[in-house]
This record gives structure tokens, C-alpha cells and sequence, in this order.
């Protein structure tokens, strides 16, 4: 085993100081655009969050998940990925697709099931799939799409595609099967893949505390044979740096890296989760005066790219664009009944067209043609 894998990951990478600025030993020296963007892409996942939630409890959607309080390592991996890397998501990193280049208005639309949304109605709310920027198709059961990045990453391998594949899960979901098949595949195979393992401190009501024995959960990499790296999930930068590093690890073929991310839920699980009910408010507020956008905006205005007038004409575009898309897709109705059977096989089986047909019937919509 080399020596980064026999490193015992205690430590936190952090990359922001308290002043604002960034250590210039682990800087990943990003651009002033590069700044501006991952800016905006945070502001605009915070917005589009709290305004879904909002839907959600005005009942114009049925479910919703937020990321608040974690829109650092969503926005700061995939600023650290290109184009052609594929990304295996889980719920918690709606900025990941923004940054993508996924659009608020499919997303909106996704959550309304409506005749836009490309899951046409068939996945919950928050269960995006974006085919054109290389994100798969968010699953429901815990820790799965960990083991279909062990295989984008071994698929990636084989072709010897310069690529990596990225997958996102908590820290609940390291207690599941297919996290230690997929970490042991993928360490077996010396596979390109980056985990990302957002320890938010909760995995519903449970604390990270009951989830595992384990010292940190980054030191589970250890018995995969790959580098475990803490890092400090609401320093935008750190995710930046751990990211690139694992990156290029990949490439050059020395295989994958779990990155457990620090960070905490701000919000409840889901809309139909009350987390006052098993957490103090103490703990929420204390964990909110790490708020990453903060951060990254005392960082940014340091640098002479950001100030309170470009915030607020910032928040208020981020905002006009939810409402616009909530505006559009309202409008957008339900998908066609016949959408739940078309795009399913080439050819109709005549099974299929039965139950059709009776449907039809029974709308009183007559025979299918
Ligand atoms: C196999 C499976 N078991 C249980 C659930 C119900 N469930 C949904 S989310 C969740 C907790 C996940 O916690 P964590 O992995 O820490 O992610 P977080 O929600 O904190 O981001 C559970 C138990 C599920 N979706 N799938
Ligand atoms: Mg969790």
C-alpha cells in the first residue's frame, strides 16, 4: 500500500481562512470568473431550494429535499469536473446540476411531473436525470448509485477514456451494502472514481454518532486501498482542491478516493421530515455560522469580485428565475396517459396494449387505436 492510503484522514482540509482568505500552500487558484461562477451557482440552489420548499408546503408539489447549508459541495466538485466526467448523483446536490448547465425550469418542471419533466412524471420530486450533462438518474434506495459509479468508473477504465466518474451519498449510506462493494470494486480495479460522502451529521433522526464505530468515516478508505481525504464540506475551496486532486489521481491511474465532506443539514430531511423532534435548535444555529456562501462571499469580496450591491441584484435574478419557472411550468400540463407506456419497449407488447386499451376504457376514452 503506498503511503497516502496508510494515512490516517483525522485532519480537515480547509482552504478559506477566518479572515477570508485563501492558505496559499492549498489554493487552487481558481479564476476570478471561476469565482463569480461557483458564487452563483451556490446563491442560486439556496434560492431555488427555499422556493420549492415553499411550493411543497402550499401544496403545488408533493415532496421536496433541500441542500441548505451543503450548496458548497454540490457547486465545488463539479466546478473541479469537466464536461465529458459523469456524475451519479443523490438528492442532496442540486447545485451540481446547476453548475452542469441544467436549467432551473427542467428542474422545476421534474419536480411538478408535467408534460417538460423527461422522468415524465415516473420519478418523485428531486429525482432529476439529465442526459446531455452526464448525470444519471437519481435512485431512491439508499447507496445503489455507489455502486453504478464503481462501474462507470470501470467501464471509463477500460475504454481508457481520460474521464472520471463522481457519485455523491451521506454518511448514513456508508452503512449500506453497496457502499463497501462499490468501494471494493472500485479499489480492487484502481477505477477513476471519486465518492463523496457528505457527512451532514444525520441520516434522518440518527445521529452520525450511532451510524458507525469508525473514528471518521473517511478512514474507511483504508480497507479499500485508497486515500480517505477530510475535508471541510462548507469551505467551498477545500471541496475545490480535494476534488481536483482525486481527479487527477484517477487519471493517472492510481484509482479512486473517498472524500468525506464535514458539513451539517441545516434543514429538515425532506418536506415531511420535523427535526425538531430529535435535535436542539442550539445545534442548528451553531452550525449555521459556518454557512458556506458566507464564506465564499467575505472570500470573493476580498478579491474585489463581489460587494452588497452585486449580492442583492444576485439573490433577486436567482429569485426572478424560480418564480419564472414555477410561472411556466404551472401553466404545463400533466404527461399524457399513453407517456407511461410509449417509451418503455420499441414495439407495444400486446400485454401492454391490453391494460392500455382497458384504461382507456375505463376514462371512457374509448378504444386504443
Ligand atoms: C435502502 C434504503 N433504506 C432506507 C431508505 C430511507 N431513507 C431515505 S434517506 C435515508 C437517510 C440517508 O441518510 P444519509 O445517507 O446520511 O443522507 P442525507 O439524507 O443525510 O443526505 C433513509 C434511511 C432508503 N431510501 N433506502
Ligand atoms: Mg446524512
Amino acid at each position: 500500500m503506498s503511503s497516502t492510503v496508510d494515512a490516517a484522514p483525522l485532519e480537515v482540509l480547509r482552504v478559506l481562512r477566518d479572515d477570508g482568505t485563501a492558505d496559499p500552500d492549498l489554493d487552487p487558484k481558481l479564476s476570478d470568473e471561476r469565482v463569480v461562477a461557483i458564487l452563483k451557482a451556490m446563491i442560486q440552489t439556496r434560492v431555488m431550494d427555499e422556493r420549492m420548499l415553499t411550493l411543497q408546503r402550499q401544496g403545488r408539489i408533493f415532496f421536496y429535499l433541500v441542500s441548505t447549508g451543503q450548496e458548497a459541495i454540490g457547486v465545488g466538485t463539479a466546478a473541479a469536473l469537466t464536461a465529458d466526467d459523469w456524475v451519479v448523483p443523490s438528492y442532496r446536490e442540486p447545485g451540481c446540476f446547476l453548475y452542469r448547465g441544467v436549467a432551473v425550469k427542467d428542474m422545476v418542471a421534474q419536480c411538478y411531473g408535467n408534460q417538460w419533466d423527461n422522468t415524465h412524471g415516473r420519478q418523485m420530486p428531486v429525482h432529476y436525470s439529465f442526459r446531455a450533462q452526464n448525470m444519471v438518474s437519481i435512485s431512491s434506495p439508499i447507496g445503489t448509485q455507489i455502486v453504478h459509479a464503481a462501474g462507470v468508473g470501470m467501464a471509463m477504465k477500460r475504454k481508457g477514456a481520460q474521464t472520471v466518474a463522481l457519485t455523491y451519498f451521506g454518511d448514513g449510506s456508508t452503512s449500506s451494502n453497496d457502499f463497501h462493494s462499490g468501494l471494493n470494486f472500485a479499489g480492487v480495479d484502481k477505477a477513476p472514481v471519486i465518492f463523496v460522502c457528505e457527512n451532514n451529521g444525520w441520516a434522518i433522526s440518527l445521529p452520525v454518532e450511532k451510524q458507525t464505530a469508525a473514528e471518521t468515516l473517511a478512514h474507511k478508505a483504508i480497507a479499500y486501498g485508497m486515500p480517505g481525504v477530510r475535508v471541510d464540506g462548507n469551505d467551498v475551496l477545500a471541496v475545490v482542491k480535494a476534488t481536483q486532486d482525486a481527479r487527477e489521481r484517477g487519471l493517472r491511474g492510481e484509482g479512486p478516493t473517498l472524500i468525506e465532506a464535514v458539513t451539517y443539514r441545516m434543514g429538515g430531511h425532506s418536506s415531511s421530515d420535523d427535526p425538531t423532534r430529535y435535535r436542539s435548535d442550539h445545534e442548528v444555529e451553531t452550525a449555521g455560522q459556518r454557512d458556506p456562501i458566507e464564506r465564499f462571499k467575505d472570500y470573493a469580496e476580498k478579491r474585489g469580485l463581489w460587494n452588497a450591491e452585486l449580492n442583492e441584484a444576485e439573490f433577486a435574478a436567482a429569485r426572478e428565475v424560480v418564480n419564472k419557472a414555477i410561472k411556466d411550468n404551472e401553466r404545463v400540463p400533466k404527461p399524457e396517459l399513453e407517456s407511461l407506456f410509449t417509451d418503455v419497449y420499441a414495439e407495444m407488447p400486446p400485454s401492454l396494449a391490453r391494460v392500455l386499451e382497458e384504461e382507456r376504457e375505463a376514462r371512457g376514452e374509448g378504444k386504443f387505436p
